[in-house]
């Protein structure tokens, strides 16, 4: 039933109307993370009015915020509609990602955990309108978000004007998963006091004024959701090596018995991370202090062993909302959801001692870790949060499979293309062929780490001769590089399809 108050009927409106009023320059605030609870029916009319009114000669200009990536209904549409101008701080949709690397759309990639302060003081141009989903909203003023927190809540602190898309398709007893807390309330330089992962130090609503609230909007849309695909060979085998590094460093006293949180990047990797913990023994009551939680979760819950996890976003695919719906009441006392500040805060992180778990397009020999660009020029999603986790927590893991695209791309290479995670914040580098434990390593060590444990065969005697010919020719000795050959597999993939 859809929820109702003298207050939501006085604000309702049609997506249309809501598109009409929206300004022809504007800098939008959105509700979405990885691609939970964005807007979406006021983003679709708008990208509709906005192409009916450009035939007429009218010029529109979007500059699109978000929590992280979103559904196509947002990014798609506004993309679709010419009018984008500029996109913070993270994304995935397949047509914007064409237009940036087109260099057509301005794209900021940003640590996810600093994007509150760049809009607090003005970094960035100012937001003027929030558009955000919820399930309620209440005549003075409380916001009830939907499956993500995000960067909502500074959103619509900031906007002049607020529209919301309010959402029948969770229940109401989704009220009550939001932990809001915003970073105002540590400007005194108090801690923040989150100590353990089901700590809450909030409120479950976005408190705004009223007045602001130009429009609501009724809903039925789901997320836009990915289908959870079965962990392959390849995951399989990188997860078995990182549980086994794991269970090796609770032997050697530096994990404790009962473990640290764990952060999990998003994908097929990270999926398969977790699906592995639920079948091992030697895993139990698995707490997450993560910035996403996908349908992996529901291994260890079906296994009895999710104690708890700490998120800024549920991204579950059809099968798994459904699963989550039968279950929201029980559930909540294992999931907080938080907004990016708090879940990617490197106070938290490093208090709590995260093991992070996250992946890389290419790993270089030194252990320098590119998430982000492919090729070195061309974007793929932004390096989300996975800076926030990896700079601050206990262990910092990168998984990849060593080979891509059929085996023309060797994801490690003499030098990275471009650089997200330098070497002195990666530890563990992982693929299906090994693990290499960097930490305490001097750079020469760590390329034989790294090209002997990780590099796939095909590959391998290759690495170990650029490595021999940079120790050779190199003028510096301490982190041998043969610079004109450093990107020379790269350049050859460009020339030639393949690096082989
Ligand atoms: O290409 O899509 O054409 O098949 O890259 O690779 O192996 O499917 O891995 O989906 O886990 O994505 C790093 C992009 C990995 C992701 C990245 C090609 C490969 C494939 C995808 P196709 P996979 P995933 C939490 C933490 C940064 C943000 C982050 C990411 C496609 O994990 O965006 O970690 N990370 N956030 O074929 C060229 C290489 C390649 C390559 C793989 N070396 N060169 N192409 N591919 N290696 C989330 C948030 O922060 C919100």
């Amino acid at each position: 039933v859809a929820i109702t108050n003298p207050f939501i009927e006085s604000k309702l409106k049609s997506p249309e109307e809501v598109a009409l009023a929206l300004p022809q320059n504007v800098t939008l605030g959105c509700s979405g993370f990885t691609p939970a609870g964005y807007p979406k029916l006021i983003p679709l009319a708008f990208a509709k009015r906005i192409e009916s009114e450009k035939k007429a000669g009218k010029d529109f200009s979007i500059n699109l915020y978000s929590g992280a990536s979103t559904g196509d209904e947002l990014d798609g549409a506004l993309a679709r509609s010419g009018a984008l101008k500029l996109r913070i701080p993270y994304q995935s949709n397949s047509y914007l990602r064409n237009l940036i690397n087109e260099g057509k759309v301005d794209f900021i990639d940003m640590h996810l955990s600093h994007v509150v302060k760049y809009i607090e003081h003005g970094i960035l141009p100012a937001i003027d309108v929030a558009i955000v989903e919820a399930v309620d909203v209440t005549s003075d003023g409380r916001i009830y978000l939907t499956t993500s927190s995000g960067m909502s809540a500074t959103y619509l602190l900031h906007a002049k004007d607020v529209y919301v898309e309010l959402t029948d398709v969770h229940p109401q007893e989704l009220k009550g998963y939001h932990d809001i807390y915003l970073p105002s309330h540590h400007s005194q330089g108090l801690p923040i006091p989150i100590l353990s992962p089901q700590d809450r130090i909030g409120t479950e609503y976005v408190q705004i004024n009223p007045d602001k609230i130009k429009g609501i909007v009724r809903s039925g849309v789901p997320d836009s959701s990915s289908e959870f695909k079965a962990p392959d060979a390849e995951s399989i085998g990188i997860a078995d090596h990182v549980l086994s590094f794991i269970q090796d460093e609770i032997k050697k006293g530096r994990i404790p018995k009962d473990y640290l949180p764990f952060q999990n990047g998003v994908g097929n990797i990270a999926n398969a991370v977790l699906a592995s913990m639920a079948k091992n023994d030697e895993f139990h009551a698995i707490q997450m202090y993560t910035e996403v939680v996908q349908d992996s979760v529901f291994d260890l819950i079906d296994a009895g062993k999710l104690k708890f996890a700490s998120t800024s976003a549920l991204t579950f695919s059809k099968e798994g909302l459904k699963r989550f719906h039968q279950n929201i009441s029980e559930w909540k006392s294992k999931f907080v959801i938080r907004p990016q500040e708090i879940s990617n805060h490197p106070e938290v992180i490093r208090r709590m001692g995260l093991i992070a778990m996250n992946t890389a397009l290419e790993v270089d020999i030194y252990g320098n870790v590119n998430s982000t660009h492919v090729m070195g020029t061309s974007m793929m999603n932004g390096i989300g949060g996975s800076g926030d986790f990896t700079r601050n927590s206990h262990l910092s893991i990168f998984m990849t499979p060593s080979l891509a695209k059929d085996g023309n791309i060797s994801a490690i290479v003499p030098f990275v293309s471009h650089l997200d995670h330098n070497e002195h914040s990666t530890m563990i580098i992982v693929t299906e062929q090994g693990l290499a434990d960097l930490r305490g390593c001097p750079p020469k060590k760590r390329a034989e780490l790294i090209i002997s444990k990780c590099a796939h065969p095909m590959y391998r005697d290759r690495l170990f001769e650029y490595f021999e010919t940079s120790k050779r020719l190199s003028k510096g000795k301490h982190t041998p590089h043969h610079l004109e050959d450093s990107l020379s597999w790269h350049i050859r993939f460009l020339k030639t399809g393949s690096m082989k």
